[in-house]
């Protein structure tokens, strides 16, 4: 088994397609072993894309990401980093293939509805970022 960190983001949130987002979550064979709803401050969004710091969009993406609420998640299953990765598609939607979370539900390359982790690196830094061990059941 494998653990992988999911966001639904703001632009999700707003729409009240949270569920739908869940939905396609537990019909890809995850179960979710952690998950709550926060409101990032822009600091703690800039901590947690700090990868990302030197990129042109990296102001923005961090203002998108504290603008309202967001569903933290952890998400187990094997294979769980490159399947999730999967279900949600490429990153811009216009380019994510049918059956995926941003084609179904993504706005934009930026409001994309949902995060994951790309690595076991990633994973390793981003869901203690969020969860601590009792929260993870
Ligand atoms: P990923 O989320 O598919 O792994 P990354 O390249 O790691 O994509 O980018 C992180 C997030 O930054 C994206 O999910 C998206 O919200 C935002 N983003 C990526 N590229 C752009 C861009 O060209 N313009 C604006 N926002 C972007």
């Amino acid at each position: 088994m494998e653990r992988t960190f999911a966001i639904i983001k703001p632009d999700a949130v707003e729409r009240n397609v949270t569920g739908k987002v869940l939905a396609m979550i537990e019909e890809g064979g995850f179960k979710i072993v952690g998950m709550k709803k926060i409101r990032l401050s822009k600091c703690q969004a800039e901590g947690f894309y700090y990868v990302h710091k030197e990129r042109p969009f990296f102001g923005d993406l961090c203002a998108f990401m504290s603008r309202g609420p967001v569903i933290a998640l952890v998400l187990e299953k094997e294979n769980a980093i490159a399947d999730w990765r999967g279900l949600m598609g490429a990153t811009n939607p216009a380019n994510a293939e049918e059956g995926t979370i941003r084609k179904a539900l993504g706005v934009s390359i930026e409001e994309n509805t949902v995060h994951g982790s790309d690595s076991p690196e990633s994973a390793s830094y981003e869901i203690p970022y969020f969860f601590n061990q009792l929260e993870l059941v």
